[in-house]
């Protein structure tokens, strides 16, 4: 089967990635492994799943009716709600039409001769398509559990990105959830109101800072829909892809009152920038830093009873927001109740999961149920589970063996007529991802666009743009505390995965304007060619 493009996901990604390409007159087929669309809402149903960037920022700015039907009933929507939105804009903009489910995409050939990618599929089909285009997501593909045992264990197990659709009832169970991520984080609290006995293993804590959720008022949505427009202007040249707060200070040319009382009303904010936008230094100067690390730590002190369980809770071997912090209801509240213990791997690593539970350095533990909350192989993961082969048919996973290389986190050299989706070397997971989503697959459709207008069939990244590209974000992240912790962001997660800063953390408006002047100057850094290409024709 023959299409212009070829776009893997149907999250988010995938489905605006659709609508533009349509849109512009390109002919596309989406393929997702899942029976619906919605991605990270689809398969992330643990309980207490909600965005962490307010719903008013985290949904499509694209179409101003869509905005001003959709009306967001919290704060910080629910996973269901979420899910509910996306296949709103699945059905209002007849999408589903061009997205093939219950399909994974196995390998990418890139057909030198025809100029053209081979597609194929799990299931067994092919597809032939001018591009490819990866819309798999950042965190889509869960890290492989790296504890022995885990199939010794005759209970229930889950992981949170893999919930059953029809939920879970832990009442009356004794429970053990292994990582404090945000996916536990969130989940924790719920899975403590209905579980006998509830054990939490954690390896590293986490910061984590209160939601404040709260359904929204009438006023709040009017408010909103008065200024949408500039809102989401503001966004889009943004550092995080949300309006910023201003930040004129350092947090060392202020004193300590002074500094208690802006962290103090950035922690009332309950957003994630609350408190990191409050002085421009906190993620470049490690002294500035740790005078917010300090204020949430006392502010973990100050909730929990257990003065041992307080400290082991507080974070010291990062800077606060240089991994992801977290946003929470009512998680260190949890640890008051007499049924939630702590566990603290950092003094008794579990050695290994056995037949009724879990086995540490120090003690055996009996459990009905595991959740395992452990993360994701994040930014590349789903890209290089593709078995995707470029020039001269050269493996995109072996290429990127010492790290992802990528230009703009657009394209990589080798690769020709493919595109990535929110991919390494662009702001991505360090922002707003609605704002990221919509920039590159607009970018990605007027290059095609400019592409068909010029007369080119191919279009590919040079590497010496690619080199000077990933030397920049690197520079740019090593001028941050970011590579100085082991979090995700540098594929520290993973065992054996190279360790390098991942996204750009330029920020979002200083990367948008980079990617216009690419795209004025004819695509600078790229190489088109006119070298025809087999014409595509739907069916
Ligand atoms: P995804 O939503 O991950 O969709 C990718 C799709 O590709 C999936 O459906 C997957 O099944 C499919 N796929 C992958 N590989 C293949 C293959 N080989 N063949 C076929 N299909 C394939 N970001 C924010 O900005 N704000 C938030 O509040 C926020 N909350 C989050 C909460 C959770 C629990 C998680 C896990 C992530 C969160 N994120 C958040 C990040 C989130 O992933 C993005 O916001 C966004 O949903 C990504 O959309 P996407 O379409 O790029 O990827
Ligand atoms: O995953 P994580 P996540 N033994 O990698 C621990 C987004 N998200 O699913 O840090 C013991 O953050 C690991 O410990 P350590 C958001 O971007 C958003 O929670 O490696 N423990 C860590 O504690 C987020 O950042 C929301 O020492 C092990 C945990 O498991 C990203 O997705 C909600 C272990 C994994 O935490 C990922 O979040 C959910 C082992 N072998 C997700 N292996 C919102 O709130 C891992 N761990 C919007």
């Amino acid at each position: 089967m023959k299409y212009d493009a070829i776009v893997v996901g149907a999250g988010f990604a995938g489905m605006y990635m659709l609508y533009r390409l349509r849109k512009a007159g390109f002919s596309a087929r989406v393929l997702e492994t899942a029976d619906g669309v919605g991605g990270t809402w689809y398969w992330n149903r643990y309980p207490g799943a909600r965005c962490d960037v307010k719903s008013i920022d985290y949904s499509f700015s694209f179409d101003d009716a869509l905005q001003r039907e959709w009306q967001w009933s919290e704060k910080y929507a629910t996973q269901p709600e979420i899910l509910r939105y996306a296949n709103h804009v699945a059905d209002r903009f007849d999408l589903r039409k061009d997205i093939q489910f219950e399909t994974e995409v196995q390998a990418a050939t890139f057909d030198e001769a025809r100029k053209r990618w081979i597609v194929k599929t799990t299931q067994g089909e092919t597809f032939d398509a001018q591009f490819h285009i990866f819309a798999s997501g950042c965190l889509s593909v869960p890290k492989a559990i790296d504890i022995a045992g885990q199939k010794d264990f005759v209970g229930a197990t889950y992981h949170t990105a893999d919930w059953p659709r029809e939920g879970v009832d832990f009442s009356g169970q004794r429970v053990a959830v292994i990582g404090t991520g945000s996916s536990a984080i969130q989940s924790l609290p719920i899975i403590a109101q209905q579980a006998k006995r509830l054990t939490v293993f954690q390896r590293t804590p986490a910061f984590s800072l209160p939601a404040f959720n709260q359904p929204l008022t009438d006023e709040q949505r009017a408010e909103t829909q008065r200024t949408y427009a500039e809102r989401r202007a503001q966004s889009r040249h943004s550092l995080f892809g949300v309006p910023n707060y201003p930040m004129e200070k350092s947090a060392l040319e202020v004193d300590a009152n002074e500094r208690e009382r802006a962290y103090e009303e950035g922690w009332q904010k309950g957003e994630l920038v609350g408190i990191m936008q409050q002085y421009h230094d906190l993620l470049i100067n490690n002294a500035a830093n740790e005078t917010a690390s300090e204020f949430v730590r006392n502010k973990i002190r100050a909730v929990v009873k257990d003065p041992a369980v307080a400290e082991t809770l507080c974070p010291t071997s990062f800077a606060l927001g240089t991994k992801r912090a977290c946003l929470d209801t009512g998680y260190y509240e949890m640890f008051n109740e007499a049924h939630v213990e702590l566990v603290d791997l950092l003094k008794t690593p579990i050695e290994k999961i056995t037949k009724n539970g879990v086995q540490t350095s120090d003690r055996a533990f009996e459990f009905d149920a595991i959740v395992f909350a452990t993360g994701f192989d994040a930014m590349t993961g789903a890209i290089v589970n593709v078995d995707v082969r470029g020039v001269g048919a050269v493996q995109l996973a072996e290429k990127w063996q010492a790290g992802p290389r990528a230009y703009l986190g657009l394209a990589t050299h080798g690769f020709p007529n493919l595109f990535m989706i929110t991919g390494p070397g662009s702001p991505s997971v360090m922002s707003n991802m609605m704002t990221s989503i919509e920039q590159h697959a607009e970018w990605i459709t007027d290059c095609l666009v400019y592409m068909r207008e010029h007369g080119h069939a191919l279009i590919e990244a040079s590497e010496a743009a690619q080199q000077q590209w990933v030397t920049h974000v690197n520079d740019v992240a090593n001028m941050t505390l970011f590579p100085q912790a082991n979090s995700w962001y540098m594929g520290a997660n993973v065992p054996g995965k190279p360790r390098l800063f991942m996204p750009y953390i330029g920020g979002c408006g200083v990367y948008r304007d980079k990617c216009d002047e690419v795209a004025s100057h004819g695509y600078e850094g790229f190489r088109l060619s006119i070298e025809s290409a087999q014409s595509a024709s739907a069916g």
